[in-house]
């Protein structure tokens, strides 16, 4: 028997939500220590759990915080790991059993969520990007372990596609070799992050919560294991020029092989430059599009519970 509930405190707000069978929906965390600064950090992850909650469903943030496993975060916590900022680790699924055995504090990536929310039999989760295959992986191998848990974990995944800074055809390809399908919400184009479009298509369009939940039932009741990614453009009031962004992802790209930053610090260099660069554009654009894929999530997570509800 695996001992998840020793290592694990559930917050009291997702206990209730357990307890009365209520939807939830996880979101992460790296997003709040890498992915942006403080105070803005803070504002946005709030923001985000409003939206979750303006939907009727309970959010679940996924932290490790003193060495405990956090399903859920009261606001005081949330508030520690967002002053916390890059200080905390950034924990992917390698990391996990480090930052508990030292007693850390982790702001935890897509695929750590995911093995979280999974082993807390939630179903859904949304985020803003994912990590993929980087430009240059042919030379680097730097292929994100968020493709690897979507590949083995059962969580569906709402994001706002992959963000430039990936090598977008190689990771579309690396998805269908591990058997991950591509959705996008009410669009046939994989949109871009940034950018509601990228050039490539999406395996299937979906129209409708609703169908999204169907898929993932399916799935799982064939015993077709893994996630899939749920891809929701950007609200067209934020999206970004693309040109624009290519010029700034491509000077960010030069200056982090310049310096030689590599391995999991690559992702946030990138972030925090793409942020600079654009003048706080990028930023507004990033709020605008997780605060989109919060509520996405949460109309899924909602569908997915009163069709299927699997709590036990
Ligand atoms: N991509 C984004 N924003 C993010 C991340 C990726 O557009 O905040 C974060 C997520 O937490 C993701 C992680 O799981 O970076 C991937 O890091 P890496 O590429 O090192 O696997
Ligand atoms: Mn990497």
């Amino acid at each position: 028997m695996h001992e998840w509930a020793k290592w694990t405190d559930v917050s009291e707000e997702v206990q209730t939500a357990f307890d009365d069978d209520h939807p939830v929906l996880a979101l992460e965390s790296t997003i709040i220590t890498h992915g942006m600064g403080y105070p803005q950090n803070l504002e946005t992850a709030q923001l985000v759990e409003q939206a979750v909650r303006d939907e009727g469903v309970t959010p679940v943030t996924v932290a490790i915080m003193d060495g405990r496993i956090k399903v859920g975060l009261a606001h005081s916590e949330l508030k520690r790991l967002a002053a916390e900022g890059s200080s905390a680790i950034k924990t992917s699924r390698r990391d996990i059993p480090f930052v508990l055995a030292g007693g850390g504090v982790g702001g935890t990536t897509v695929a750590a969520t995911m093995i979280i929310a999974a082993e807390a039999n939630i179903r859904v989760f949304a985020t803003g990007g994912i990590g993929g295959v980087h430009r240059g992986a042919e030379d680097s191998m730097d292929v994100s372990a968020d493709l690897e848990e979507l590949a083995r974990t059962d969580v569906a995944v709402v994001c706002a596609g992959p963000k430039s800074i990936l090598d977008i055809g190689r990771t579309l390809e690396y998805l269908e070799t591990r058997g991950v399908a591509v959705a996008g919400y009410q669009t046939g184009e994989l949109p871009a992050f940034y950018c509601r479009e990228s050039g490539y298509d999406v395996d299937y369009r979906v129209n409708s919560a609703e169908e999204i939940a169907r898929a993932m039932n399916i799935k799982w009741s064939l015993g077709l294991r893994g996630g899939m990614i749920i891809a929701n453009p950007v609200p067209a009031e934020f999206a970004m020029d693309k040109g624009r962004v290519e010029e700034i992802i491509e000077q960010a790209e030069a200056e982090a092989e310049e310096i030689g930053i590599g391995g999991k610090n690559l992702t946030p260099f990138l972030l925090q430059r793409i942020g600079e660069l654009s003048g706080g554009e990028s930023q507004q654009a990033n709020v605008g599009l997780i605060l989109n894929n919060a509520s996405l999530g949460a109309q899924i997570a909602r569908d997915y519970h009163s069709l299927y509800n699997t709590r036990p």
